[in-house]
Formats: C-alpha cells, structure tokens, sequence
C-alpha cells in the first residue's frame, strides 16, 4: 500500500500475521481455566462482531478478592438500515434469554447488540444468529461497518430503492475470509490459507473503522454528516437520478487532545445512481491505501483528509474512476430523528413508530418491553425498522393487525408517544457506558432517564415541551452516540462529570461547542436553566435552540472540525 513511511503500529501487524482474521480465536474460546480469550484474540473477535468486555460495576470488588475481572462479551449484528422479520426478532429475543442478559439493545447504527454473552456461549450465540440468516462479520473492527440508511423504506417507491442501495454499499465491502465460518459455524477449514485472498481489503484490511450512510432529504435521520462516507439521495420528478457525495465525517475525539476532533462531511460533488458502487470501492481504497497505520488515533478518513487536502482526493478518486464527480446538486434536509406513534402510509399500512430510551429493550418493572414485543412478533406480518435514534419502527401493519398490536401493547405497558410526551423525550440519544462500556469515564444510558425528569420541567416552565431540541449523551468523548451533533450534549468526564456542549444545527449540519466544563448534575441544572428561559421568550418564529445559542451569542458558531477546540 501507499501513503506512511512511518512504523507501522502493532495492530497492523496483527491483522497481518492472523491468516484472515483467524488468529488464535478457536484455542481461547476452548481455554476453560479463564473468561477471557489471548489480547491478540480480543482485537481480531471485532472483526467477527464482538468485543470483550468486563462487568465494571463488579470490577473493583473482585479486583479486591483477586478475582478475575467478570469478562462477558458484547454481540453486535450486521443489519443493513436496520431491518428484521418477525421471525428473526423471535430468534433474536430467544437468544438473548439465553445466552445473554435478556436484553436486546437498539444501537445508534440501526442494529442490535446482545450485552453479558459469557465465552462459553459465544460461539453458540453467534451460530444462532447466523442461523437467524442474521451475521455479525465486519459489524466491528477495521473494516465497513453496518450501513445505515433512512429509517422507512414503506415510506415510497424511492425510498424502498434508496434502501435497496444501501445493501448493495454493505454486500460490496463484505469481507471474504472463510475463518468466520469456521469458527462460528464449524465449516471446514481452507486447505492452504496463503491461497485465500481478500480482493479487496487485502490482509490488513482498513487502518481504521470506515462508515457509511445514506440519507433521502428532507430527512436526515441517520446524520449523515457524521459518516465517513455519506450518500444523499437526489429525486427530480420523482426519479431518483443519484446521489451527492460526503465525504470525511466522524465523531470520535479525546478530551484534552487538540489533534482529535469530530469532524463534518464535506459534499464534495453528484454521481449518478449507476455509478455508486465504483464511486463508493474508490472512496473507500483511497483510505486504505493513505490512511494512517501508524498512529491509531490519527486513522479515520476525516484525518487522511485534511492532512492531504481535499483538492488532492478528489483529483485522487478522479484519477481512480477515470471521471471527476459531477456538481453537487442542490437538496435540503428540514427533519431529523424519528416521527412518534402511528402513521398511515399512501398504501393504508400503519407503522408503529415507538420510542425506546438508549434503544435498551428488556423487561422492567414498569415495562415488560421483551416480552410485548416477543408476543408481538408473533402475530405481526409485516417487519421491524431499527433506527439510528435507537427506536424501533412496526412497520407495515395492516389495519385488521393494527387493533390486536394495540391491545399487546397495552396489555404489557408498553407507551405509544402521543401529543403528551415531551419532544425533548423523543429526540434523546445516550450511549450504552457504564456497566460494559470499558472506555466509560461516566454514566450515560442508565443517567438519560434521572437528567430527563430534571430537563423536562425546565421546558414545561418555559413553555417548550413541545419544542424539540436534540439532547445527546455520552459516557466519554469517543462520541458513539454521536454527541457533537447535539443541541444540547453532555460527555462524560469523569463519574457525574461532564463536559457541557452546545449549538449543533437541528438537521445535523452544524457541530456544537464547549461550553462549560466538568460539570455535576445539579451544575448542568443550574447552567442550563437560564439558558431555557432565554430561548422560550426570545427565540424567533421556529428557530432551533442550536441556532439560538449562537445567535444570542453563548457558543461560537464551529464552522470545520479542525475549529472545534479553538476558544472563542
Ligand atoms: Fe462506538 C467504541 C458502542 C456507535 C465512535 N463503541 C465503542 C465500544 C465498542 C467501546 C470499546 O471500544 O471498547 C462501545 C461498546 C459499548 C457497549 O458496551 O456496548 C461502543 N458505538 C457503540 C454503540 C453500541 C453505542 C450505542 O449506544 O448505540 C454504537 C454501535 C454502532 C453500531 O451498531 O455499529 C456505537 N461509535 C458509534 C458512533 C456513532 C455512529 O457510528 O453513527 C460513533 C461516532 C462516529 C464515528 O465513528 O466517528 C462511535 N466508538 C466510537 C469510537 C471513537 C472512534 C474514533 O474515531 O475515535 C470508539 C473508540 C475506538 O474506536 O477506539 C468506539
Ligand atoms: Fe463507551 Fe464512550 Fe462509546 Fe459511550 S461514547 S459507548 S462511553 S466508548
């Protein structure tokens, strides 16, 4: 490959001596005396869809018993634009009460992760959902990560071949190593591993992880500036002609490092629908063919970008596809986040759009969420829509379902959003953190709730439930739930600390800015009621609370990633 000189970093090695990602996976999942597998293992299983993990609520208390620390394993599924049967739900939901902690988790990337899969059920686990014709290869690692697209493909004829597109872009950079299945699925090994060959990623696959999304405006409910590599589609006349090209997004940072930081894609020009694919293999390989394999944190595409400019990639991909891309052409999104409760399509089908906090679906006290959707899915005919947001889509519900889904509903409490749930509510995105999340530095998933119940007065006194603002949370800044998108942003700092953020654009076209500091809650309370009061009397007729900060001038506009650290 072209591009460093540098020496390579040790992961690089890895992916290169492990014969296609085979390592020595098969021995440490046989090891009994431990419930980890080797280190080199635990970076290859990401490759496979899984990440080992440690219960960091028990942590210090078995380091304390010199115990071993309580390692379980996280499943990730790859689902192109977050679509499964009925069928696959009811496999799924069977083998997280099984094998994991009887939870399915809705991810920010429109798939699902099973949380707590001790090592010696892990191959099991795999197997079944492979045998659900669901995989998890590539759903982690260096590689193309899970391709998220528009959340409802029922939505028009357009939208249904925007999401057809999208499994295209996903089957395109499958990998092709035959050891997933001989791990997972016990088929025989290849003869002679130097023979295999990986066309496309070659043996060291990407420098570092590669995402792509594909939006249809006026929505953009999958932030389609934070992808490395974003699609938007373009219909005149109701004709999908092609799609604008965005290039360079990613989220991830480190607090305190000025050289990391989230970064907004770029529309760099139009392809026509048929050029796509050829578009997408070239954006692709001139990252891995340049990106750093160095300096793992200075690997995403966003940094290959602006270390060489984006003049020289696009003359590059040029070069690559034998045709410069053509002039973007002009679109608009005016939405994002997903729509709440029941709507009718143009065919009469109803689709169940239900908010699900952090995308956690497991039986509470309050809300028996596994179970009612489990009895659910028996009856329902048509499918399931994951989205980006970590909601869940029913969708394609016949109206003679349409009453029996309601009383499944009710029967397990299971809420439908009505014109009574604060908008605030349904917009909240948080990552998973703590228990599993090794990179954790404080609470996010199970914190949304309590920091909601605090918010949500604030919005009532000031007249706003009904206004939207985009609230992100997460446990540290590595950004998963993508929180620089965020109006309003908490990243953890340290245990109930967290960085304030604000000023993102409402339709993901703009990052937010630091504003305060480590603060606790009651700081975050304090900080943010003025603010509230502020917008509810003098914002201006349909102005987001993004553009408002800005305006009122408590947060500088962030205009390229590379500002984004800069004071004011
Ligand atoms: Fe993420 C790492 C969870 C979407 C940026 N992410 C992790 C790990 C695997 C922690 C680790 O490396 O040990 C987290 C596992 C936590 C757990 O216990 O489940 C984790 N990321 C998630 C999920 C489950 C969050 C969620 O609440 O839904 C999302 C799974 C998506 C999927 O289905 O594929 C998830 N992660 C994202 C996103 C959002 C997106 O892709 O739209 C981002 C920001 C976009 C981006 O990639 O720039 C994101 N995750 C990261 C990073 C920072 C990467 C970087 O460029 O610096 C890390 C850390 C790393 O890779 O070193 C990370
Ligand atoms: Fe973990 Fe940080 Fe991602 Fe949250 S943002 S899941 S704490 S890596």
């Amino acid at each position: 490959m072209t591009g460093n000189t540098k020496a390579l970093s040790e992961d690089e090695a890895l992916k290169e001596r492990s014969r296609f990602l085979r390592g020595t996976i098969v021995e440490s999942l046989a090891d009994a005396a431990t419930g980890a597998v080797a280190a080199d293992d635990a970076k290859l299983l990401k490759f496979h869809g899984t990440y080992q993990q440690d219960d960091r609520d028990l942590r210090n208390e078995r380091h304390k018993q010199k115990l071993e620390p309580l390692h379980s394993f996280l499943i990730r599924l790859r689902m192109t634009g977050g679509i499964c049967s009925p069928e696959q739900w009811l496999q799924l939901d069977k083998l997280v009460r099984k094998y994991a902690n009887e939870s399915l988790r809705i991810t920010t990337r429109q798939t699902f992760q099973f949380h707590g899969v001790y090592k010696r059920n892990l191959k099991a686990a795999i197997a079944g959902i492979n045998n659900a014709l669901l995989n998890t290869i590539g759903a982690c690692g260096d590689i193309n990560r899970n391709v998220v697209c528009h959340n409802n493909p029922y939505l028009s004829p357009i939208h249904e071949e925007v999401y057809e597109w999208s499994k295209r872009l996903s089957d395109l950079f499958l990998p092709q190593t035959r050891g997933y299945y001989e791990i997972w699925l016990d088929e025989k090994p290849v003869a002679s591993f130097p023979t295999e060959v990986e066309p496309f990623y070659g043996k060291t696959f990407l420098p570092r992880k590669f995402k792509i999304g594909v939006a249809l405006p006026p929505y953009n409910d999958i932030d389609v500036f934070a992808q490395d590599l974003g699609f938007i589609a373009i219909v005149e006349k109701d004709k999908l002609i092609g799609f604008n090209v965005s290039v360079g997004g990613g989220m991830g940072m480190t607090h305190g490092d000025k050289a990391t930081y989230p970064r907004l894609g770029e529309v760099i020009g139009f392809c026509p629908t048929e050029q796509l694919l050829a578009v997408a293999e070239q954006v692709v390989a001139i990252q891995r063919d340049f990106g750093d394999r160095s300096v793992r944190k200075h690997a995403r595409f966003k940094y290959t970008l602006d270390d060489r400019g984006t003049e020289w990639f696009k003359q590059e991909l040029a070069t690559r596809l034998g045709f410069p891309l053509q002039s973007p052409r002009p679109f608009k999104f005016t939405e994002s986040g997903d729509r709440a409760g029941w709507v009718k399509d143009k065919q009469g089908r109803w689709h169940l759009n239900l908010s699900i906090l952090s995308g956690r679906i497991k039986d509470t006290e309050e809300i028996a969420w596994l179970t009612g959707l489990r009895k659910i899915a028996k009856i329902h005919e048509g499918d399931f829509r994951l989205t980006a947001s970590q909601n869940l889509i029913i969708a394609n519900v016949s109206k003679a379902n349409k009453p029996k889904i309601q009383a499944l509903l009710k029967e397990h409490r299971i809420p439908v959003p009505d014109e009574q749930w604060s908008a605030l509510r349904l917009h909240a995105i948080s990552c998973v953190a703590f228990p599993t999340c090794g990179l954790a530095m404080a609470e996010s998933e199970r914190y949304l709730p309590k920091l909601l119940d605090r918010l949500e007065p604030l919005l009532k006194a000031a007249g706003l439930e009904q206004q939207t603002i985009q609230l992100r949370v997460t446990g540290c800044p590595n950004g998963c739930a993508r929180p620089y998108l965020g109006e309003i942003a908490l990243v953890g700092k340290s245990p109930g600390h967290y960085n304030l953020y604000l000023g993102a654009g409402y339709v993901g076209e703009r990052l937010n800015k630091l504003y305060k500091e480590s603060l606790t809650e009651d700081e975050i309370i304090a900080v943010l009621t003025p603010l509230i009061e502020r917008y509810g009397k003098e914002r201006l007729k349909d102005e987001p609370f993004g553009d408002f900060v800005i305006r009122a001038k408590v947060v500088a506009e962030v205009r390229f990633g590379r500002e984004f650290h800069d004071t004011q």
